[in-house]
């Protein structure tokens, strides 16, 4: 194999970007992006990627499922939820020292951050003690900690906050307007309120989204809208592509456009440009070729991990090799 180990030389440029963080991103706008030509819309991407990043870097993070299935919550895409027959088992809360041993093996794999997910639609105060003692523990072992655990109030954020979280995980899915054809159990504006409790808490937000579900280019462009509107714009923006489960009420949707998915990293990009956008759910159907149009595009973090939380996702070992074929690196 080639040896590609020597750094980049288009390393992170310490000149100033030209292009600011703006939180007045218009629909039209957004529209217009999506619209470029595809090597045109790649370009700005690019161009805008490399003012705050390194284009040879991909931040690496690692998930669990620390509390799976029989979630209470009816969101179409999902196997965990209760409503759907997806053949996944309810289990209870892992232990800490469980937890704190899988956390170990993602750090030893070369994790730099480790998320830990549970199918709740809220977490209950007293499950809370647990969930601290793991980010505590997870802290203690040298890694970020991210947590994505449904509805927080602004006191569970808080007390998150005090046990160290660096990150938390909620994300809008869709536009509002999309999002009633998905989830019927809470509301667009509940999932804002969560994210400015965390935001207000002062830990990092993840929140993203899922493309393919059946909805419109207009839907893209009003998910990107929201996001990139959000008072702040979150630290990490997860694009999903819909893993289709059988059992879920989203199983059959027609495949989705590669090429969709590109331009959808792209203005996420364009209108995020200093946020992490990670290249998410979905990776386990794409080619090699796609994810490096997605790198291009501006993705610059991936989970890595034979599972994300209840799905496969590549092996560790092949997306090292795409990384080392491409002669990019792990975030250090
Ligand atoms: N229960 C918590 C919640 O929903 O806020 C946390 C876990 S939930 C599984 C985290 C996110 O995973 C969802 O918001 C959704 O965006 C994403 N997700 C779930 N199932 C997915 C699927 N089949 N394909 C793509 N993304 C999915
Ligand atoms: C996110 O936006 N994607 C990840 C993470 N946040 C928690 C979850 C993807 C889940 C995919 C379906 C599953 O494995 O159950
Ligand atoms: Fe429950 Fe989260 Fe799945 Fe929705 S996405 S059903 S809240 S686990």
């Amino acid at each position: 194999m080639d040896d590609h180990t020597q750094t980049s030389t288009l390393a992170r440029p310490s000149a100033a970007p030209t292009t600011a963080v703006r939180h007045d991103w218009t629909r039209d706008e957004i529209r217009a992006l999506f619209d470029r030509p595809f090597p045109e819309l790649i370009y700005a991407a690019q161009r805008v990627h490399r003012e705050r990043f390194d284009p040879c870097e991909v931040q690496i993070s690692t998930l669990l499922s620390v509390k799976t299935g029989g979630c209470s919550e009816d969101c179409g895409y999902c196997p965990q939820s209760a409503h759907h027959e997806a053949g996944v088992k309810a289990g209870k809360l892992m232990s800490v020292e469980a937890v704190l041993a899988e956390a170990k093996a993602a750090k030893d794999a070369g994790a730099s951050r480790f998320c830990m997910g549970a199918a709740w639609r809220e977490p209950k105060d007293r499950d809370l003690d647990d969930i601290c003692k793991m980010v505590e523990g997870v802290r203690e072992l040298g890694l970020e900690t991210c947590m994505t655990l449904g509805m927080l109030t602004r006191k569970q954020a808080h007390r998150l906050k005090d046990s160290g979280l660096d990150y938390y995980n909620h994300n809008l899915d869709t536009s509002p307007e999309f999002y009633g054809n998905i989830i019927t159990t809470r509301t667009y504006q509940d999932r804002l309120d969560t994210i400015a409790h965390v935001r207000e808490a002062g830990i990092n937000v993840c929140c993203g989204g899922i493309v393919g579900m059946g909805e419109s280019r207009e839907d893209r462009v009003g998910m990107i809208e929201a996001l990139a509107t959000l008072p702040e714009h979150p630290d990490s923006v997860p694009i999903n592509l819909l893993v289709q489960v059988e059992g879920t009420p989203l199983a059959n949707v027609a495949p989705f456009d590669g090429l969709e998915f590109v331009r959808t990293i792209a203005v996420a990009r364009l209108t995020m440009p200093a946020s992490m956008v990670r290249l998410s759910a979905g990776r386990e159907e794409m080619t090699d070729e796609l994810q490096t149009l997605c790198f291009l595009a501006g993705a610059n973090s991936i989970f890595c991990g034979p599972k994300l939380l209840t799905t496969p996702n590549p092996d560790m070992d092949k997306d090292m090799a795409l990384l080392d074929k491409l002669g990019m690196t792990p975030m250090k």
